[in-house]
């Protein structure tokens, strides 16, 4: 309890150190001085006035809220970790590719159906590595209603409903077998994922040689459609466009004045295949020849009217515009894209696109309205090996502005600048964008850079790549850590960085660790446009329909039937028991529990687990959840309630007879 006191004792310290020296700058001093405890806990803690200012900047009280939530890919634990900004806290951890014991996540009926029901155990996926969350949009702008997120390692996409925060969908690619990336349009009608690594198309076995390679292998921009009313994609309404077998990873859909298309990068356009063994180039020298790769400027409204004509064939259920159409149709162009670029970014107003490479110490800032004359025009300095024609680079690209070794992903304020994220010099370059953000004389420069600890991948800021932008806060995502943590092993933490960049210059305001996996790119979105439910609003809600489900029940229902090998249990959670207490079936019965919370209080959560079965729900006020299982051991078992729901806790338990 005293170290409690003392923590909040030395914050409220800091509060009023900078209130008071406020006071003083201004020179409406009261005449008050500093109080000594204050002074000495500053001097004890050796804290400098940078770090007093960032700690009062970050610092959120007991029982008052956070500005904005963060949506981060949760890496290689194939979930999505949600904090809170400025303070960093982490919320939630939301299970999307991979069993989530808390919420129950891959256990009931309904959840398993999502994660993959149906799978053999040889077959079922038990992780995914999140990379790109992506917010739903309305006119450009986060809406908060939807967030999806890719599954690297395994070529899928999920859906996470934001009212509740669970993952309601997961779709799996028919055609890729890696992909990176995910984006949606202006107003969501379609969840963007390009395949990372190019693979057999059709997929299958195709040999491993250049010739092969280039013939047989391909990369593909998937456009899965969204359904807004049923808050799924329909695979069916889906489509995608063939490309060359380059390695296509990011996206970025045009907005305002680019709406309509797509500008997608890749790299390893020289095609390489490794073979270090047969004393061939390794990948990474192979992939890293050439100056230049190509950004792809793909016209998706026209694609998906081709499609809608016929113009695609369907492969393994998904509609293809084939590459050939995608050329003689002019859905397809590619502009020269300096060294390895990942990062692909499109302004605030639609019209310029930031791109950055890997090995280059420029970004590179395309015009789309150069583009579209350049089209019109046919300014071409040649075709890929494919037939794709390739815009002029000089015909196309507004600016290059040298912002520091190894760029890769840029965001931007609502004052004109961008943000890139520098890889080797482990920094965050800030500069200008040229007219209309700035005047031509202020546009296009190197104003501000600032270290990060260490090797930054992607970074977000606030809305930072939406039609409006909203500034404040950066988040650098940095891979390493180093010296920042005292080291707990030898898998360190990553290390995300929350930067002020509501001024001229940048300032780090703190160190989150991630001690759970890489988490590669985030999005920021103000607090209240998430409207999140705090229970399910109408009792028995099933979380798959998120309608109250005809099975789900009231106080006084509860019941047992028995019909032939099957035993269905009707139960209802309250604080603190469940009815029934006591089920008995036989050795070889199949068993169906129906559990309804028929709490309305918020907060008012119970588990349900039974020991031996691997069974653990979460059950959330209102919240109806099926469980099915096979009785195969004889016992007698226990059941409890996983959550410490009341001071009668340990009570609310029962069991499970299992006769032989
Ligand atoms: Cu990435």
């Amino acid at each position: 309890m005293k170290v409690r006191t003392q923590g909040v004792t030395v914050v409220l310290a800091l509060a009023l150190i900078l209130a008071l020296a406020l006071i003083v700058r201004q020179g409406t001093s009261t005449g008050q001085s500093l109080p000594r405890d204050l002074q000495e806990l500053v001097q004890a803690r050796k804290l400098t006035p940078d770090q007093v200012r960032a700690a009062l900047q970050t610092y959120v009280p007991p029982g008052q809220y956070d500005e904005y939530l963060m949506f981060s890919s949760g890496g290689q634990s194939g979930q999505v970790l949600v904090y809170g900004l400025p303070s960093m806290r982490l919320l939630r951890v939301i299970g999307v590719f991979a069993p989530e014991p808390w919420q129950g996540y891959g256990f009931s009926k309904e959840t398993r159906q999502v994660l993959g029901e149906g799978e053999t155990p040889e077959e079922a996926l038990t992780w995914g590595d999140t990379h790109h969350p992506a917010i739903s949009e309305t006119n450009g702008e986060y809406d908060g209603q939807f967030l999806f997120i890719n599954d690297k390692a395994n070529a899928r996409m999920a859906v996470v409903d934001l009212r509740d925060f669970a993952t309601k969908q997961i779709v799996k690619n028919p055609n890729a077998a890696s992909n990176h990336g995910a984006v949606v349009s202006p107003n969501t009608e379609y969840v963007l994922e390009a395949t990372q690594y190019a693979a057999p198309f059709p997929f299958g076995y195709q040999p491993v040689t250049q010739e092969s390679y280039n013939a047989r292998f391909r990369g593909l921009a998937t456009f899965w459609k969204f359904d807004r009313g049923r808050g799924r994609i329909d695979p069916a309404a889906s489509f995608q466009i063939e490309l060359p077998p380059y390695w296509q990873d990011l996206a970025d859909f045009g907005k305002l004045e680019s709406d309509g298309w797509v500008l997608m990068n890749s790299f390893n356009t020289e095609r390489a295949i490794g073979g270090t063994l047969q004393k061939q180039p390794p990948m990474e020298i192979g992939a890293s020849a050439r100056d230049m790769d190509y950004l792809h400027i793909i016209n998706w409204k026209k694609a998906a009217q081709l499609v809608a004509q016929g113009k695609g064939r369907v492969v393994n259920g998904m509609r293809v515009l084939p590459l050939q159409v995608a050329i003689d149709q002019g859905v397809l162009y590619f502009a020269p894209q300096p060294k390895s670029p990942h990062g692909n970014d499109v302004a605030p107003r639609g019209d310029y696109i930031v791109t950055a490479g890997k090995l280059d110490p420029n970004v590179t800032v395309y015009s789309f309205k150069k583009i579209q004359e350049a089209i019109k025009a046919r300014a071409f300095s040649g075709k890929d090996p494919y037939g794709v024609p390739i815009l002029a680079f000089d015909r196309v690209v507004a600016a290059q502005v040298k912002v520091g070794l190894g760029p890769l992903h840029t965001q931007f304020d609502d004052k004109g600048n961008a943000y890139t994220s520098i890889f080797l010099d482990s920094a965050v370059s800030k500069w200008t964008l040229g007219p209309p953000y700035k005047n031509a004389a202020e546009g296009w420069k190197l104003v501000d850079k600032i270290s990060v600890q260490y090797n930054i991948g992607h970074l977000a800021a606030v809305m930072g790549d939406t039609v409006k932008p909203g500034g404040k806060y950066l988040v650098a995502l940095n891979k390493w850590s180093v010296d920042q943590y005292r080291n707990i092993g030898p898998l360190f933490p990553q290390n995300l960085q929350l930067i002020d960049i509501s001024g001229e210059k940048m300032k780090l305001l703190s160190n989150t660790p991630v001690g759970l996996a890489e988490p590669h790119l985030a999005q920021i979105i103000p607090m209240d446009r998430v409207k999140a439910w705090a229970t399910y609003p109408q009792p028995g809600t099933n979380p798959l329909t998120m309608r109250p489900d005809p099975q789900a029940i009231k106080a006084g229902q509860a019941r047992i039937v028995r019909r032939g090998n099957t035993v269905e249990v009707w139960m209802t959670a309250m604080r603190s028991h469940f009815t029934p207490d006591r089920i008995r079936v036989k050795k070889g019965d199949t068993v169906i529990l129906h559990i309804t919370n028929i709490e309305r209080t918020k907060d008012a959560i119970h588990g349900f687990a039974i020991d031996r079965y691997n069974i653990n729900l979460s059950l959330e006020p209102g919240k109806y959840e099926t469980v099915t299982f096979r009785a195969n051991k004889v016992g007698t078992f226990p059941f409890y309630c996983t959550e410490f729901c009341s001071a009668l806790h340990l009570e609310m338990a029962g069991y499970l007879e299992v006769t032989p």
